[in-house]
């Protein structure tokens, strides 16, 4: 990112717009041909920690964008990008280092503190371990929208831990600091996960319950589905979350569409569909990229041609 931001200094600049539990920066990207008032899309990925195709989703979306830029033209001159690769970078870390299906943040909730083992103990001794599993918190269950209502957790030591208050975590705070200020300008919301190959709309936190535009979501998104396809074959499955995947609530779209009013928010599920699930070996990368870019690019036209 720095690089670009460094090659490429009239169109793309990057924006610490927060610091994560441990430290890190959010590091977000912003394409811009000029000027503050064009409609604009928002993509990120690795809210969860070890859905490694997500960032690099992300990343091979950036590069095509900035680098080949002359391709498509028309989607930098009418529109602005926001490209946060790494939501979470304290679990992608922690997924590289200590353990590969790292979900969570590596917050401490308020409770966890007072059993918080001693330092003496190493990352790998067993009773450490065991606590271990009660730091973070589910970084897409922790959204200001019906949060901790379903599919979520109030107990520090589970997967889906919502946290111990809705945007507890710094990361999830952040980004919806920033889409808030921004939030009039951007048109669509795209943020990247795995796995199951599902282009997953609005809502997750019922079943019964359909956003009352949710066709116009899901016209888009079919023609999304289908440039998808159209690279080589890879079939999504297109619906609501709560349908196609399981009821849950706090999560990013949910948010994104009924707090911050965006239209289209979108949570996409990257590959596969199980075979390897969070572990795709490194060789998809490039494959998974250019096809998503061609869904995301799809979408992205139909907003610079002022639809
Ligand atoms: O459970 C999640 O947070 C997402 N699936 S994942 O396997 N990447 O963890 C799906 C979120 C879908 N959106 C809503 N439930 N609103
Ligand atoms: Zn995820």
């Amino acid at each position: 990112m720095d690089y670009l931001a460094h090659t490429y200094k009239e169109i793309c600049e990057t924006v610490v717009i927060g610091t994560s539990t441990e430290g890190r920066p959010l590091k977000l990207m912003k394409i811009s041909t000029g000027g503050e008032t064009k409609p604009a899309i928002w993509i990120d990925g690795g809210l969860h920690g070890r859905e490694w195709i997500s960032p690099a989703t992300v990343t091979y979306i950036l590069l095509q964008l900035v680098e080949f830029r002359e391709k498509h033209a028309n989607l930098l001159e009418k529109l602005d990008w926001y490209i946060l690769p790494v939501a979470n970078p304290d679990g992608y870390e922690y997924s590289h280092v200590h353990d590969r299906l790292w979900r969570k943040t590596r917050s401490r909730a308020l409770h966890t503190k007072k059993r918080r083992p001693s330092p003496s103990f190493g990352l790998w001794n067993t009773k450490s371990r065991t606590k271990d599993q009660c730091v973070g918190t589910d970084a897409n269950r922790n959204w200001d929208f019906h949060w901790k209502e379903v599919g979520s957790s109030s107990n520090p030591c589970h997967e889906n831990f919502a946290g111990d208050k809705p945007f507890s975590e710094p990361e999830t705070a952040a980004i919806a600091d920033f889409i808030m200020k921004h939030s009039r300008r951007i048109k669509m919301f795209l943020s990247l996960h795995s796995y199951s190959q599902m282009w997953l709309i609005p809502w997750g936190y019922s079943e019964n319950e359909k956003p009352k535009d949710y066709y116009d979501m899901y016209i888009l998104a079919e023609k999304g589905v289908k440039a998808l396809k159209s690279v080589k074959g890879t079939d999504y499955l297109l619906g609501t979350a709560a349908e196609l995947m399981y009821i849950s609530s706090g999560a990013s779209d949910d948010w994104a569409k009924g707090v911050a009013g965006i239209k289209y928010a979108y949570t996409i599920e990257l590959p596969d569909t199980g075979a390897h699930g969070f572990i795709l070996p490194a060789s998809r990368i490039e494959s998974t990229g250019q096809e998503t870019w061609e869904g995301i690019k799809e979408l992205a036209q139909h907003f610079a041609d002022g639809l």
